[in-house]
């Protein structure tokens, strides 16, 4: 997709074609290397957070955007006997309504076009079967089932508009107009992340006079200056942390798991902790230069599409793109802080005996953490950075928790569990389940509103913080005269 639109771009920009192959192909490249970072993040460390499960004996639904998608699955073909290919279909309308909102967006004030494949599979099922739970009358079969696909596209093709647009001001800001959104699962979660961290802990859109002491700023003295080399910071906590949940799991768990040989002995053990936890670190530095390697391609490129075909509009990419920018250390406190919030949360589920049992999947854990602790960092400061995606934590358990029990998804052992869907996609659950097809058309006009109110809040700095970012700052900085 990424190195498809690259291509057009670049041919729409009029570039000879060996300049269109060459950049084509390094945007295909760098994303092949981010997936590369991001795919060893998720190979080495699910497993180990899922062990938690196995260990503790625990019938438990594991929030992760895979144990959802095959929950989903099974429980689409258990329940309506219809396949994934109507999912597929699904993906494909909604994205056209992400393409038509944008491409209208002198009416919609939607900028930005969902581009991450990977996330609208998933999205799509998930939606499928919340949408599906709540409008059961939606379910015809047979051609009848039309309309129904008709009313998904519209609301997920809206999420998908409204969502990436809401991430736009957050990633001009964090990456000195870079030019993209973030099209990924904790969409709303950046926008709140950023206005908390703002007005919380920040200067509160310029009305508190504070100097805010981003994570980069800390100079830590003696020992701890080793901290403010990202790799080394990395390593040390990921050893900490990691090290003590391995260590809880246990040997056993990892001989039965293949990664240690049987036989093996302390020795080993402590061997493979370490190599386990200091490839965290190893991974975080390929994904970064993954994100180095495409995103100029595909801003630079993107630019043919903005002035020929959706104007003044951003490619929504991975929210791992933004790790490459900002404080590299936030990434790490934004996912520590996050995983104490749900381990607590889990612990709390336990206590009160929760009828829904969680257990954190890494992907909601690291990628809406890490993502919401750098934008918080950069409104708020260190504080904000730890504290906005402890918060998010907490809320991504409970969140979870009711919703997938509520819809019947926890006894297929998996929930898709990032920030929006424990958060926005229960809402709108609850909306569609108790108005019904009124329920459709609020859903979206609420959505459709979040656009027209940031553009009513100021018009020309709407469009010219997409269009042109240097002409954008210097039209905010003569209005704080
Ligand atoms: C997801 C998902 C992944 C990660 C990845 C982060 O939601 O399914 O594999 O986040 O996109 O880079």
């Amino acid at each position: 997709m990424i190195g498809f639109i690259t291509m057009i771009g670049y041919i729409l920009l009029k570039k000879k074609w060996y300049d269109v192959l060459g950049g084509t192909l390094k945007a295909i490249i760098g994303m092949l290397i981010l997936n590369v970072g991001s795919g060893g993040l998720v190979s080495t460390f699910r497993p180990i957070l899922a062990g938690l499960k196995d260990r503790f004996n625990l019938t438990a639904t594991v929030i992760d955007p895979y144990f959802g998608q095959n929950a989903v699955t099974a429980g689409v073909e258990e329940t309506f006997g219809a396949g994934f290919s109507q999912v597929m279909i699904l993906l494909l309308i909604a994205f056209i309504v992400n393409i038509l909102l944008v491409r209208f967006n002198k009416i919609t004030k939607c900028r930005s076009l969902f581009t991450t494949g990977h996330v609208q599979v998933q999205q799509a099922a998930t939606a499928y079967w919340l949408i599906l739970f709540a409008l059961p009358q939606l379910w015809q079969g047979g051609i009848k089932t039309v309309p129904m696909l008709i009313v998904m596209s519209v609301i997920l093709g809206a999420y998908w508009a409204v969502g990436s647009n809401l991430t736009v001001k957050p990633m001009q800001e964090l990456t000195d107009g870079a030019g993209f959104a973030i099209a990924h699962q904790q969409m709303f979660g950046i926008r709140l992340g950023y206005i908390l961290a703002d007005k919380l802990f920040g200067t509160n859109g310029g009305k508190r006079k504070k100097e805010v002491k981003k994570v980069g700023d800390m100079e830590l003295p003696g020992f701890f200056s080793i901290f403010n080399e990202n790799m080394v910071c990395t390593a040390i906590l990921m050893t900490v942390f990691f090290g003590i949940i391995m260590v809880v799991i246990g040997m056993p768990f990892f001989i039965n798991a293949g990664s240690l040989k049987e036989g093996a002995n302390v020795g080993d053990f402590i061997m493979h902790i370490l190599t386990t936890c200091l490839n965290f670190a190893v991974y975080l530095a390929i994904l970064q230069l993954g994100v180095r390697t495409f995103v100029t391609e595909l801003t630079a490129s993107f630019q043919g599409i903005a002035d020929k075909l959706l104007p003044a509009s951003v490619p929504g990419v991975d929210c791992a793109v933004c790790y490459g920018f900002g404080d590299a250390n936030a990434v790490t406190f934004g996912f520590l802080a996050g995983l104490t919030g749900q381990l607590i949360a889990i612990v709390a589920l336990i206590i009160f005996k929760s009828p829904v049992l969680i257990v954190c999947g890494f992907v909601p854990v690291f990628f809406d953490n890490a993502t919401i602790g750098l934008v918080a960092n950069e409104k708020g400061g260190l504080k904000a950075c730890l504290c906005i995606p402890f918060l998010s934590g907490l809320i991504q358990v409970f969140g979870s928790a009711l919703i997938a029990g509520w819809v019947g998804m926890a006894q297929y052992g998996g929930y898709l569990g990032m920030f929006d869907w424990a958060t926005v996609w229960p809402a709108i659950t609850v909306i569609l389940k108790y108005l019904s097809y009124a329920g459709v058309a609020v859903v979206f006009v609420l959505l459709m509103a979040l656009p027209q109110i940031e553009y009513r809040r100021d018009p020309k700095a709407y469009f010219l913080i997409t269009e042109d970012y240097e002409a954008y700052k210097e039209y905010m900085a003569s209005k704080k005269k």
